[in-house]
């Protein structure tokens, strides 16, 4: 049995078309259903329906052999414990630095909230910056909008969110794509079956690319 972890949602949405390309389908849909563990067309095949910052825990602990993660939740998890041997290249976005539009840091320490706290913290020590990272759950968006902080670190796709509360983007962290993710003692173990499931879908992918080019 090969057991796949991976969230609901836009990455969900994305992973689906690839997987049917690889002869994976679900027997439900987890959007609806209220199961944690779908099942699948293959009797060797089955998810995990969990929540995408959980991904990398299921991972590494061998709970789940195979996931689907942002590469923002893998860094900030800090992946180490993990085979990461693809890029999927769906649910792409880019972690950001964002402030009020005209925002003016002051000589002060920033202070900066962000769910990314450990990848915040690196990106400004690496700089030299002195920042004050704020840890929240969620609509960061508010956060500068209040005086809760000068900044945040978060996903920006269209940059619509932003523009909506009156931030504008401003440094680039990372471009963010979903990655396959490799439980290392599956590797091994399940050797077979995981680099079949690796080099089906790795096609597939790539195929793909070049169809967009
Ligand atoms: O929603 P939940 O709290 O359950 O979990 P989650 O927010 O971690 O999951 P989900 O499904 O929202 O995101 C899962 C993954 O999708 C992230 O870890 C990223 O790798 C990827 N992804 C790609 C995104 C976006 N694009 C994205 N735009 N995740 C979130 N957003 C949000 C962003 O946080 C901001 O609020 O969309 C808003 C910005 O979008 P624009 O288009 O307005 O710029
Ligand atoms: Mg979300």
């Amino acid at each position: 049995m090969l057991t796949l972890a991976i969230s609901k949602g836009r990455i969900y949405q994305d992973t689906m078309p690839l997987l049917a390309s690889a002869g994976i389908v679900p027997t439900e849909d987890p959007e609806k259903s209220r199961k944690l563990i779908i099942p699948t067309n293959r009797a060797d095949v089955q998810f995990l329906v969990i929540r995408a910052t959980d991904v990398p825990t299921y991972v590494e602990y061998g709970a789940a052999d195979l996931g689907i993660a942002g590469k923002d939740v893998l860094v900030e998890y800090g992946a180490d414990g993990l085979y990461e041997p693809l890029d999927l290249g769906i649910a792409r976005c880019r972690l950001m630095t964002a402030a009020r539009v005209g925002f003016q840091p002051t000589g002060r320490r920033l202070r900066v909230a962000t769910k990314y706290v450990h990848t915040a913290q690196r990106y400004f020590a690496r700089q030299g910056r002195q920042a004050e990272i704020i840890k929240l759950y969620g609509s960061m968006e508010l956060a500068p909008l209040v005086g809760l902080a000068d900044c945040i670190v978060d996903l920006v796709d269209t940059g619509n969110t932003l523009k909506a509360n009156g931030l504008e983007p401003r440094e680039l962290i990372m471009n963010v794509s979903s990655r396959l993710v490799v439980n290392k003692a599956a590797m091994k173990m399940k050797h077979q079956a995981v680099s079949r499931f690796i080099s089906d879908l790795g096609g597939i992918v790539s195929r793909q690319a070049n169809l967009s080019e």
